[in-house]
This record gives C-alpha cells, structure tokens and sequence, in this order.
C-alpha cells in the first residue's frame, strides 16, 4: 500500500519493535538511508534496530559509526521478527536483495519498503516508491522536508554521501534537477561536498587499479553492440583490498558503438554477480535484461547473481545478452 511520508510516524509507532535493514553487500546509499531513517525514528522516541546480513565495508568509517548493525542471519533465524514487528526496507526491491539468497522469503512482520529501484518483486505492506529518484537518500531527504524533520551537518553529509555514490557524482543519467535542488540544500544544511569528494573517490585502493586491469585485459566488445568483462575467483582473490569503486562498474558503460556493458565477478567459487550497465538509459532498459534472468535494478543500471561454474555461467550470459541486444540498432558511435 502506498503512503506518504506523514503516515511515517503513527505506522512505526504501532509495532513493538521497529528493525531497519540494510542490504546484502551493501553500499553507501543502503547504510546511508537506513542510518538516516534511524535517525528521524528516535527523534520521535522509537528505538529502531538495525541490521545487515553481510559486514558493512570498512570505507565507510569516515562518515559514520556502523558499529551498532547487527550481522543477522534472516534465512537460519526463522524467530527474528515477531508478528508485531515492522521491517523497514530501505534501497530494497527484492527479497534476494535484503537476504542475499532468496525471493522465496516471508519475514513474518509488516514491511515498509522505501525505494528508488523499478521493476520490484517485494510487495510490502507500506511503501514510499520513487523510481525517477536518484536514490533512497534523495527519496529520505524528501521525507524529512514534509516530515519537517531538522537535518543537520552530519546527517545531511550522510544524505550526500548516498546520492553521490549512486549517481557516481552525477556522471549517471538518475541525476535530475530535482536531485541538484536536494544536493544544493543539503551542502546549505553543512553538507561538506569537498571532504565526501575526496574520502568516496580519491582514496582508492591500489589494488582497485589492479582489478581493473584484470578487467581491461578481459573485456569483450560483441558484434551485437554490447561489451562483457570477466574476473574468476582466483583472480578477485588474488586482490582482497580492491574495493567498490564507481569507476569499475563505470567502464562498462562508456564503450565506444555498444548499447550496453555486463561485469561477471566470480566473488565466490561458483556464485557470479553480474552488473549491467546502459550507455543509452533512455532506450536500452537493462533491467529487463536483469529480470529476465532473475535479478533487478534500473533502466541505467542492474544486476543479478547466478549460482553456476564460471564458464558455464559466462556462457549462458553471452546467449542472453545476445537476444537482448538483438532488440536494439547498433549504435554509430
Ligand atoms: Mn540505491
């Protein structure tokens, strides 16, 4: 069911607990949100706990304490929700995404799904859907404004940071006017751009650059207008400090005559996770490509994660991105 933000307050008041997830493998725009929404809750006196099925990523330190996230097991731990509880699912479309194995799951509580991501399969009790947004920071932001809810320096430097790194400091087409108005507001409220520029993009690992070597030597560019990079476990493994930079999956998205990019990372043997770029977002709507696979995500960008051997995987990868790609004229430049 739909709400709107000033239902916020008496949906959370009415459940004994209120537990905010972030998502599997997280990134900063998942933290960011799930950090900020618990910030309004206690502000008006609700003691949200939050939690994540994977650790959330050292570089995140800078910004904020991530220190009370608690790691849960939601698929093992069928007791974590009661009936009167409310889950919060920020930057979460899908079920898989929250638990990092599977749709087929029922948390056994009411939901709350506030969301930039189209093409959801989770239907929640409660959402706040917005997928013109650049992000669920953008889409929090826009709730605290009618919530009338006070950001200040460290909250609205949180906010930032989520909608930086989701519209890869609005190099992304996700990046509207609208996402300029909340940006501009936010550095207003003390939001230090300069400080979140350097710490998200200029504190790269060097073993990043490795990685995107291994990258570069395996790109292929396919004669139906799309290019595909490769990394084996073996190889990933081989450079644990290579963190998630924008600039990787960025490179798949800015060849030359290619309507699209796919990276296959075999992050664990035997399970890739595979990234889908469009250089055309207006046209190219690889969350189609993702879905009929399985997985989910944006018109520009999505993904999905396949359980199967590496070649195999590749190759069953190639056949769909080739049907997919036959769809769409080759672009001339
Ligand atoms: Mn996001």
């Amino acid at each position: 069911m739909k709400i709107s933000s000033s239902d916020l307050p008496k949906i959370a008041g009415r459940h004994q607990c209120v537990y905010i997830a972030c998502h599997s493998n997280p990134d900063m725009d998942s933290v960011s949100s799930a950090w900020a929404l618990k910030t309004y809750f206690e502000s008006i006196g609700i003691k949200p706990k939050l939690i994540c099925v994977d650790p959330i990523p050292q570089d995140i330190s800078f910004l904020l304490d991530a220190s009370s996230i608690a790691l849960v097991d939601p698929i093992n731990n069928k007791e974590l929700f009661s009936s009167d509880d409310l889950l919060v699912l920020p930057d979460i479309a899908n079920w898989m995404v929250f638990n990092g194995e599977t749709d087929e799951y029922d948390p056994g509580c009411k939901t709350l799904r506030i969301d930039h991501h189209n093409k959801g399969r989770l239907s929640a009790d409660y959402e706040i859907v917005e997928p013109e947004s650049s992000s669920t920071c953008e889409i929090v932001f826009g709730v605290f404004e009618q919530l009338g809810f006070a950001v200040d320096k460290l909250l609205a430097n949180v906010l930032l940071a989520g909608i930086l790194t989701d519209t890869g400091a609005f190099v992304y087409s996700n990046a509207t006017a609208q996402t300029f108005k909340a940006c501009s507001k936010l550095i207003e409220l003390g939001a230090d751009k300069e400080s979140l520029m350097f710490n998200l993009f200029k504190c790269i690992e060097p073993e990043t650059y490795k990685l995107l070597g291994v990258l570069a030597s395996s790109l292929q560019v396919f004669d139906e207008g799309f290019v595909m990079t490769t990394s084996t476990y073996n190889e990933i493994s081989k450079l644990p400090l290579a963190g998630k930079s924008a600039y990787i999956d960025g490179i798949i998205q800015t060849v030359s005559k290619t309507n699209f990019g796919v990276r296959v990372s075999e992050k664990e043997p035997g399970v890739l996770y595979v990234s889908f770029r469009s250089r055309f977002p207006a046209l190219v709507d690889v969350s189609e490509l993702a879905a009929s696979l399985g997985g989910g995500g944006h018109k520009a960008a999505s993904a999905v994660k396949l359980k199967m051997e590496f070649n195999e995987g590749v190759e069953y990868l190639k056949s769909a991105c080739r049907e997919f790609a036959k769809k769409y004229e080759i672009p001339t430049k």
